[in-house]
């Protein structure tokens, strides 16, 4: 197996994208409770992310969620976020939270609302433009809860037509990436619900539309990592959205619940070329914190998707492939096991020390005082989002 010493610099050209929603307060459908600190403004949430890398050197940008975090002046937010020692990132379009949207939006059957829903995607470009950002990236919660209720396959067609005039309108160095996720709000069909569909359009866009990979967006049981493989084999994996899930979209701290399944899918990135600075695949956080502190929630997540990525470049690749070729199963899955059995935690904590960073960047946060201090300053927040 490689030493620590091995994979050190590759290390170091880990990026991980927060999520400015994950700053927000949000909830389940039951209850949103507050969370002293909350940010009142898109500038308080681009603070607080900013902590997060200031204790990690892991996450330098941030993705913003339009309209959520709509403000007059997009090039003065891109100068605060640089003033915090970050920049903006992925642009997320929302058509989920309008009345026009209840039975869909670029697959609506009324071409107005269709338009509507194109128009919001082109506003987004726009703030694309303002901020730099290379990526737009396309949730919907388009779908339907009945069987009959509506026709699945013009719904399709209609979407890509849709993406067609999103398409044409994003630039040379932009790119397009398109979520899918197999149910919720809808509950009987959705009309990105799976890799496959999200593939499917964004092949017949061109180069620049790529798929993004929630992975809290699968069934229960999914192999996601043989997705990973597939779709880093086809040259489409555009983006993660890493969380993590017990039963549903649960969007709780990354590898908190299956930490063996994260490696096993930073093993098949690394493996096939997704991980690293030109790569082409962004590493993206979405969660949403109900019941923990959100800055600390956040450092634990880009800390477990290093720790992960480290073990999963410490597989000997050379000893695995000579085990699997010769049809040595247990050996084979013994070479993978190793690196996940390998605790790389001491090494980090050295690895940090090295950079001028705390070894330990949750204790490090919790004695700043920054926590206290914003649960003091701002009284009231309650910024768009879920939650709101
Ligand atoms: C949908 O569940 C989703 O994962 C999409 O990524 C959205 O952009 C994000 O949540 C927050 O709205
Ligand atoms: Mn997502």
């Amino acid at each position: 197996m490689p030493a620590f010493s091995d994979i050190a610099a590759k290390l170091a050209e880990q990026a991980i994208e927060l999520p400015s929603w994950a700053f927000g307060n949000s909830g389940t459908r039951f209850k949103v409770f507050g969370t002293p600190g909350t940010p009142r403004t898109p500038q308080e949430k681009i603070a607080d992310a900013a902590q997060v890398n200031r204790y990690t050197a892991l996450s330098p940008t941030v993705a913003i969620h339009y309209p959520w975090d709509k403000v007059d002046g997009w090039a003065a937010l891109g100068a605060f976020a640089n003033d915090h020692g970050v920049a903006l990132g992925t642009v997320n379009s929302n058509t989920f939270q309008d009345d026009d949207y209840k039975f869909g939006s670029l697959t609506h059957s009324d071409p107005r609302i269709r338009q509507k829903a194109i128009d919001h995607h082109f506003e987004c470009i726009d703030v694309m433009d303002a901020t730099g950002s290379r990526d737009l990236k396309i949730w919907l919660a388009d779908g339907t809860n009945y069987p009959g209720q509506g026709d699945i396959r013009a719904r399709q067609d209609r979407l890509a037509d849709s993406l067609a005039k999103i398409y044409a309108r994003i630039g040379e160095t932009q790119r397009l990436v398109l979520e899918y996720k197999f149910f919720e709000p809808a509950f009987y069909h959705t009309d990105i619900p799976d890799w496959g569909t999200s593939y499917t359009q964004v092949a017949a866009l061109g180069e620049r539309a790529l798929v993004c990979l929630d992975t809290g967006h699968h069934a229960p049981g999914t192999n996601i990592e043989f997705i990973v493989m597939q779709l880093l084999r086809l040259g489409k994996l555009g983006s993660f959205d890493f969380n993590s899930r017990f039963y549903a979209d649960d969007d709780l701290i990354v590898g908190a619940a299956d930490p063996f399944q994260l490696f096993r899918i930073l093993f098949e990135v690394v493996r096939g070329g997704g991980y690293g600075a030109d790569s082409g695949v962004a590493f993206m956080l979405d969660q949403c914190h109900n019941v923990e502190d959100k800055i600390p929630g956040q450092i634990r997540s880009v800390l477990n998707v290093q720790e992960m990525t480290a073990r999963a470049l410490l597989v000997d690749l050379d000893a695995l492939r000579v085990a699997q070729d010769s049809g040595d199963v247990l050996g084979a899955n013994g070479i993978l096991m190793d690196a996940f059995y390998t605790d790389v935690r001491q090494d980090l904590a050295r690895w940090r020390e090295s950079r001028g960073l705390a070894a330990d960047p949750m204790a490090a946060y919790a004695a700043s005082g920054y926590q206290q201090k914003i649960a003091a300053d701002r009284v009231g927040g309650v910024q768009a989002g879920w939650g709101a």
